[in-house]
């Protein structure tokens, strides 16, 4: 059978300007690239079926090159995967785009967001006909044996006589080395190594990719919805599984991998055969990973900067404990200074930390605790992110219970808490003190870790223009941004903030207003303006 696979994305990515092509001419994309499609069109493949992706940041295939492509091919199945309630208001206009075009083809969304909200997003998008519900691999497979009748595919959502049908959860999977490793090669795009979104700064030219090699993590977050989506459990592959697909990637050209595991530092033993494995078989491509500071694997580190670590980053969220603890973390500020020193003695280059700000019953002498404890924290990088709240979370059960959103018409939302929850500090006070706390982190920084801060530099220097790497140090001294700059892409990326904050604000455009927005405007979300 034929399949399109499509990831739907926010605009928050980049794509590299034309003259930047790789030496494969492929088109080069600041940002993760599509692991979820790319591991079902594995998946599809090796099962005979035909797989075509697509991914809404290559700016050669917009949405009409999308509806087009259907006409042409005719797939029996277009399967939109998005990752967020950020980008489910894209996930939407694409369907009602190619539902318009195409009254035939069968369209099915997958991904968190849509699992989390399966009822209400299939009540809500009648031209969608399956809401898949967790892992995708066997479901897919399932479900194209079934399109007539999916009533006994497991995980999926989908409707009967106008009545949406829910039917039951699929076993978690846990025998996750049973799968191909993900379909990298045929989406004819290459994503360049960049920090998370809120930092884009050009880590490497390295030929870049992600890597899942577990899922899940079990904490219990308010901020964090993954536990819901892994049902409290973790799922993790084989160390030989893991080095296989790495032994694969050397020989694709690859040079850096980034894990996209919700909590990779668990199970110390698999991490210790993961390194070793690595390093019996020659590997020398640069990783990094993500995990909790409280971790039991931190003896492993000095192993994993040997296999070629390259990267740690924490979530340390707040150097309140208070607010740790308000936001349930189950760490304390002394596990995150061990986290932090043990992982820069172990010659782990670059620690990341990333915190959040404006978070409930916050106060700016919590906000300025926060700034404080990140200067002295050893940390390479970080990133102050708004705190966020949407549906699935327990802060979501909280702010329901409290009255500060309604979850039958605020269910696809994505709030910031500073604008819902009045225990958190106006959005203003908020952004000074971020303003200021940076400055004082920069100049901490600079005075107390001046060699580590030059490493630092050097790197970005090696890899972007001298003129945005002034332009990532320089902007929190210069306070609220409008609108893009003047200079490339790489520092219009620069203004990643605006676009997220564009891009929640139009989650909240009511769905029947979507529909009345153009395409092609939909596609740049609307300045603030236009949505009140
Ligand atoms: C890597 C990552 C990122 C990367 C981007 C990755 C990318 N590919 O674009 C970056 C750092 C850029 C990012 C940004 C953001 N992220 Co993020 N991210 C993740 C993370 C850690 C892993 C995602 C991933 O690669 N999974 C691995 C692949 C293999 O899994 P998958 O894509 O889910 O696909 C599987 C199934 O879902 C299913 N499936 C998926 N699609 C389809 C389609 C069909 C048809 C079928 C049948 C099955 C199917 O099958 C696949 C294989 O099993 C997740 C946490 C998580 N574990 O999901 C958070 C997560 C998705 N992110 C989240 C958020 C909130 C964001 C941001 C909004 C943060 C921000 N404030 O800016 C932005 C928005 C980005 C966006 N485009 O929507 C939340 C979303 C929650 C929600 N309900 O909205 C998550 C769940 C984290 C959390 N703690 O809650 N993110």
């Amino acid at each position: 059978m034929k399949v399109f696979l499509v990831h739907v994305r926010d605009p928050q990515f980049y794509a590299l300007p034309a003259a930047t092509r790789s030496a494969n001419g492929n088109l080069r994309i600041m940002g993760f690239p599509p692991i979820g499609i790319m591991s079902l069109s594995a998946v599809l493949k090796q099962r005979g079926h035909e797989c075509t992706m697509f991914d809404q940041a290559n700016p050669e295939t917009p949405n009409e090159v999308i509806v087009e492509s259907i006409a042409r091919e005719q797939p029996v199945l277009v399967g939109l995967s998005f990752l967020s309630t950020t980008s489910y208001p894209y996930a939407k206009i694409l369907a009602r785009q190619i539902r318009a075009a195409h009254l035939d083809v069968r369209i099915a969304f997958g991904g968190v967001f849509a699992t989390l909200n399966a009822e209400r997003v299939k009540q809500q998008c009648p031209e969608v006909d399956y809401v898949c519900r967790g892992d995708g691999e066997q479901l897919l497979l399932d479900l194209l044996e079934s399109l007539d009748d999916p009533s006994g595919v497991a995980g999926v959502t989908w409707a009967r006589d106008g009545q949406v049908v829910h039917n039951p959860n699929r076993a978690l999977d846990r025998n996750l080395d049973q799968w191909p490793f993900p379909d990298r090669e045929s989406l004819k795009l290459d994503f360049v190594e960049s920090m998370p979104l809120d930092v884009p700064a050009v880590l490497s030219w390295e030929r870049f990719t992600t890597m899942q090699t577990s899922r899940g993590c079990p904490w219990p977050c308010v901020f964090c919805d993954i536990p819901v989506f892994n049902e409290g459990k973790w799922r993790s592959r084989s160390p030989q599984h893991v080095v296989e697909e790495f032994q694969m990637l050397k020989e694709q050209g690859y040079g850096a991998v980034y894990f996209v595991d919700d909590h990779f530092l668990l199970q110390p033993k698999r991490i210790e055969a993961i390194c070793s494995g690595i390093n019996e078989a020659g590997i020398d491509i640069q990783w990094g990973c993500e995990g909790r500071v409280d971790s039991t694997a931190q003896h492993l580190f000095p192993a994993m900067a040997k296999a070629h670590c390259r990267t740690i980053m924490f979530g340390v969220e707040s150097g309140s404990q208070k607010i740790l603890d308000r936001l349930k973390k189950e760490q304390t500020l002394e596990e995150v200074e061990t986290a932090v020193s043990n992982a820069k003695r172990a010659g782990i280059e670059i620690v990341h930390g990333f915190f959040v700000v404006g978070n409930p019953d916050e106060t700016a002498e919590d906000m300025r605790a926060t700034f404080d404890f990140a200067a002295k924290l050893r940390l390479d990088t970080f990133a102050f992110n708004r705190l966020c709240v949407y549906r699935g979370t327990p802060l979501w059960h909280e702010y329901v219970g409290r009255g500060l959103v309604d979850d039958k018409d605020d269910w696809y939302k994505y709030f910031k808490c500073s604008e819902i929850d009045p225990t958190c500090l106006p959005g203003a006070v908020i952004n000074a003190e971020r303003s200021a706390g940076l400055k004082r982190l920069f100049r901490y920084k600079l005075t107390h870790y001046p060699v580590q801060t030059f490493r630092l530099l050097r790197r970005f220097v090696r890899h972007m223009p001298l003129r945005d790497v002034l332009y990532l140090l320089v902007k929190p001294f210069l306070g609220q941004q409008q609108g893009p700059t003047k200079n490339e892409v790489m520092s219009r990326a620069v203004e990643q903030s605006a676009a997220k904050d564009a891009a929640a604000l139009f989650t909240q455009v009511a769905d029947d207003q979507i529909a009345a927005i153009p395409p092609v405007a939909a596609a740049a979300p609307p300045a603030a303006s236009a949505l009140r």
